[in-house]
This record gives C-alpha cells, sequence and structure tokens, in this order.
C-alpha cells in the first residue's frame, strides 16, 4: 500500500459527500498518482464501514466492466468489484428519485442469489453454477462520483465501481437446464429498444464473473456468504437515464424487471 490510513479516511468521506450531496469530483489518481490496487479497495472497504456505522446493511456484491461493450465504452481492460447496500434497493416497477443522483445510467444485468458460499482461488463457471440457488434479471443503475464518468480502474474501485441503485424482477430460474451465455438480452428506454446482447457478453459466461469475485475475494481472505445477490455486470452498453424515462429489461426465460426516473 502506498497510502496512509488518514488519506484513506479522508478519500473515502470525499468520494461519499459527493454521493450524498450529488457532487462531482476529479478522479481520486489525480491527486495521489501513486495510489495502488490495495489502496483502492481499502478506500472502498472505508466507505462501506462507513455506511454500515450508519445502519445500512449489505444488499449484495457486483462485478463491473465485465463486458465488451463496457470495456470499450469506458477505455478500460479489466473487471472491478464492489459493494451494494439496501439504500441502493429498488422496487420491482419502482421509481428512481434523480434528484439523489447525479448522472445516472441503467445497465441490464443477469443476477445470481447464492444457495451456498463461495471460497476463491479456484472458482470457476462450475463452481459457481453448483453454488447457485437461481438467476434472475436485473438493472443496476450506476452514478460514477466522477465528473463526466471520466476515471481510471483504481479511481472507479475507490468510488465502489459507480454502485447507486438497483432493482431485481421476473422470474428466477434454477441454472440446470439453462444455457446462461446464450440467454437473449432485450434493454428498451420508454418502448424503443437501446441494447441487444446475450449472456456470453459477460466474459463469455456471467457465471465467469461471480468466479472471478470470489477469487478476488478469496484472495484478501473473503467469500461470497450464502444467500448473496450478486449482479454480474452489464450485457450492453450504459445508457444515461433522466427524470421521465422508464427502463425495462427482458431476458430470454427469466422475464422483465423495470423501473422509473422521477
Ligand atoms: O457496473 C459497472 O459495470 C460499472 C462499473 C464502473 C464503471 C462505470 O461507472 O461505468
Ligand atoms: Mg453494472
Amino acid at each position: 500500500m502506498n497510502l496512509d490510513s488518514q488519506t484513506i479516511q479522508n478519500l473515502a468521506l470525499l468520494l461519499e459527500t459527493c454521493q450524498l450531496e450529488q457532487r462531482e469530483t476529479e478522479k481520486v489518481t489525480n491527486t495521489h498518482p501513486d495510489m495502488d490496487w490495495e489502496d483502492a479497495y481499502a478506500i472502498q472497504d472505508e466507505l462501506l464501514r462507513r455506511k454500515l456505522a450508519r445502519g445500512a446493511r449489505i444488499a449484495g456484491l457486483k462485478c463491473g466492466l465485465t463486458s465488451h461493450a463496457k470495456m470499450k465504452q469506458m477505455g478500460v481492460t479489466d473487471p472491478v468489484f464492489g459493494f451494494l447496500v439496501d439504500d441502493y434497493i429498488v422496487a420491482e416497477g419502482g421509481e428512481v428519485d434523480t434528484r439523489q443522483l447525479i448522472h445516472p445510467k441503467a445497465e441490464a444485468e443477469i443476477c445470481f442469489v447464492l444457495k451456498h458460499a463461495l471460497r476463491g482461488p479456484g472458482c470457476h463457471i462450475g463452481s459457481v453454477l453448483a453454488a447457485t440457488d437461481f438467476v434472475i434479471p436485473g438493472i443496476e443503475v450506476i452514478d460514477s462520483r466522477y465528473r463526466d464518468f471520466k476515471f481510471d480502474l483504481k479511481s472507479v474501485v475507490a468510488d465502489n465501481t459507480s454502485a447507486s441503485r438497483f432493482a431485481i424482477g421476473g422470474r428466477p430460474m434454477r441454472v440446470a437446464g439453462l444455457d446462461l451465455s446464450t440467454l437473449g438480452v432485450v434493454m428498451e428506454k420508454n418502448g424503443e429498444i437501446v441494447g441487444v446482447g446475450a449472456g456470453a457478453a459477460v466474459l463469455g459466461h456471467p457465471a465467469a464473473a461471480v468466479a472471478m469475485l470470489a477469487n478476488h475475494l478469496g484472495r484478501r481472505g473473503q467469500e461470497i456468504p450464502a444467500g448473496s445477490l450478486i449482479l454480474s455486470g452489464g450485457i450492453t452498453e450504459a445508457v444515461t437515464m433522466q427524470a421521465g424515462d422508464r427502463v425495462q429489461v427482458r431476458i430470454h426465460d427469466l422475464g422483465s424487471v423495470s423501473m422509473r426516473f422521477v
């Protein structure tokens, strides 16, 4: 690690204040170019600690930047991982208050709920499928605290991978008999199709993203607990949303989930 604990606390405070006050900031590597990966995840851990101390509960985990469409859109090359808290939950068909966000974008995701814990290293698609209770359609709302969504990978990890809201809905399905890589996904904004894709857009198979998350946590001495919800990553590019917009994601065999921006 290159940053001391006071600097890590200060950066987490800065990023959380931006989130709570809907303010943008410059990416944290501008002021701390020597920051390393451990520092970036330590800032994210401190953000989580702050939220838990205020009474928030963990609602899930997320994989980000897992599709080639997203990596190309953001000009990066590797997936990143973050957490979801209960403040971020949006009911199926529910409302997102844009006054609480900076510049939200929506992503179509295949979500996993585990029946068994997963602990890396050594997790692979097979371990993930064996540990999965069901999969379900999801929409993630990302809202980078960085000006114009301009960041590098370490800055985005520190900012908890832009996590801000999510909804799940549709039909929960067991994975036996489903080919998650060929599941078709359609995203609509105000009734118009704005993205189409298949599960394979996420690292070839969405369970591969969950395996990467388990292996990442394993290297940090952690696991994905049984019962966890995991967003495996956007299948298409993220689409900008404003008050008045409605987004719907339909996934073959799994039904649909939607939310409205007010
Ligand atoms: O969930 C995601 O793929 C987003 C990761 C963070 C990057 C971004 O804000 O687009
Ligand atoms: Mg996402």
